[in-house]
């Protein structure tokens, strides 16, 4: 326990599943997550000839009995009554309605609804949260360098929501309370327009106040501008064609969007659940199969709220790391961790090139993030 501003006591979420840990006031949260030290990483530390890699059902709790070891959830969210799947959310993209403007330029118009949703974040764990077209993160929209974007938002929520994107824009379509269209209010409707710069791994999200509800509570989504080829002359315009999914360079990588997210299920500004794309162990329950001589590109976004830093580690590989997207040659090289501030994002490109089939873990490096749920695997196949 501890003191809050007003010398109440509150209950943190450590002392929450430590009651759950004990078996006294057993919650939702406590009974369907892995409690007690995590043993996340033995597994690829065993020695040549020793037991293989198990399969994730080895890491779920009814397995281990839960006393010592004991990971993920028991039970499954169902994706079908939240009306979304991470598999699915991983890839798809939002290309909006694609036509071209009297000058040449390519118009995409896109249309976003928020509205009050309930979402099971894990089993059993409804969160009541607010979206973006019905799902958490909102829909990955993406564009080109240079193309008019043209974002037409209507507030069917019950309270005054916005868009504000992280890329270059006018004053008045930032999507700020007091500027231009400012809140739009429930029922109302504004229109956002802007020209796609820079290229790169952005996002979008309200920017109603309190700002940290409105973001924590489920309004956000990635915004992925692919560079375009012909402004990236010489060396660069290979490594462009690559990024820009028009091309049939692009169309050889496997390319995933995650969004870091964590949720405050009971309200004392700490989350319980944490996940990549919202679902607690949803990709280690259900691994990302990849093919282990494709290129692999991930676009990594941080939206955790009341944490301030999140991040990726990479078991038995290293990546290269573009910070923002903003670049077409890597920031980082051979890296095996990146960390992320709330709103910065990038690209991690890897593959598994030589390696052995199997199971590759990924997870935050905080690890108290990884046993309340952040964490997941790539099957990598031959
Ligand atoms: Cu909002």
């Amino acid at each position: 326990m501890d003191l809050n501003d007003s010398g109440r006591s509150r209950i943190t979420r450590r002392d929450f599943l430590k009651a759950g840990l004990l078996g006294g006031g057993a919650t939702a949260v406590a009974a369907t997550l892995g409690q007690g030290e995590a043993h996340a990483a033995h597994d690829h530390r065993l020695p040549p000839g020793a037991q293989p890699t198990p399969t994730p059902e080895g890491y779920t709790d009814h397995d281990t009995g839960g006393a010592h070891g004991g990971m993920g959830t028991v039970g499954r969210v169902d994706h079908t009554r939240n009306g979304f799947d991470p598999q699915t959310l991983l890839q798809d993209w939002d290309f909006g309605e694609v036509s071209t403007l009297p000058n040449g330029q390519t118009l995409r118009q896109y249309s976003i609804v928020a509205v009050d949703k309930e979402v099971e974040v894990a089993p059993g764990v409804f969160f009541p949260g607010w979206v973006y077209n019905g799902r958490v993160p909102g829909p990955t929209l993406r564009c080109v360098e240079g193309d008019r974007i043209r974002i037409d938002f209507f507030n069917g929520g019950s309270h005054p929501h916005t868009i504000h994107f992280h890329g270059i824009h006018a004053a008045s379509m930032d999507g700020v309370p007091g500027v231009g269209p400012g809140a739009i209010e429930p029922g109302g409707r504004t229109v956002y327009e802007f020209d796609a710069f820079p290229f790169g791994c952005h996002l979008y999200h309200c920017h109603a106040t309190p700002l940290k509800r409105h973001i924590h509570k489920g309004l956000y989504g990635g915004f992925i501008i692919d560079p375009d080829p012909a402004r990236h002359p010489g060396d660069d315009q290979a490594l462009a064609r690559s990024r820009n999914h028009l091309y049939d360079e692009n169309k050889v990588v496997n390319e995933m969007v995650m969004v870091m997210n964590a949720f405050d299920t009971n309200f004392d500004g700490d989350n319980e659940i944490y996940a990549v794309n919202s679902v607690a162990f949803a990709y280690m329950n259900d691994p990302i199969r990849i093919r282990r001589d494709q290129r692999q590109r991930l676009y990594l976004i941080n939206i955790t709220e009341f944490d301030p830093i999140n991040s990726l580690h990479l078991h038995a590989n290293f990546f290269d790391y573009y910070d923002h997207g903003t670049t077409l040659r890597p920031t980082h090289h051979t890296v095996d961790t990146i960390m992320q501030c709330q709103a910065q994002r990038g690209i991690l490109e890897f593959d598994f090139k030589g390696f052995e089939p199997g199971l590759y873990m990924f997870h935050a490096h905080q690890s108290e993030f990884v046993e309340l749920g952040w964490m997941g695997f790539f099957e990598v196949t031959a």
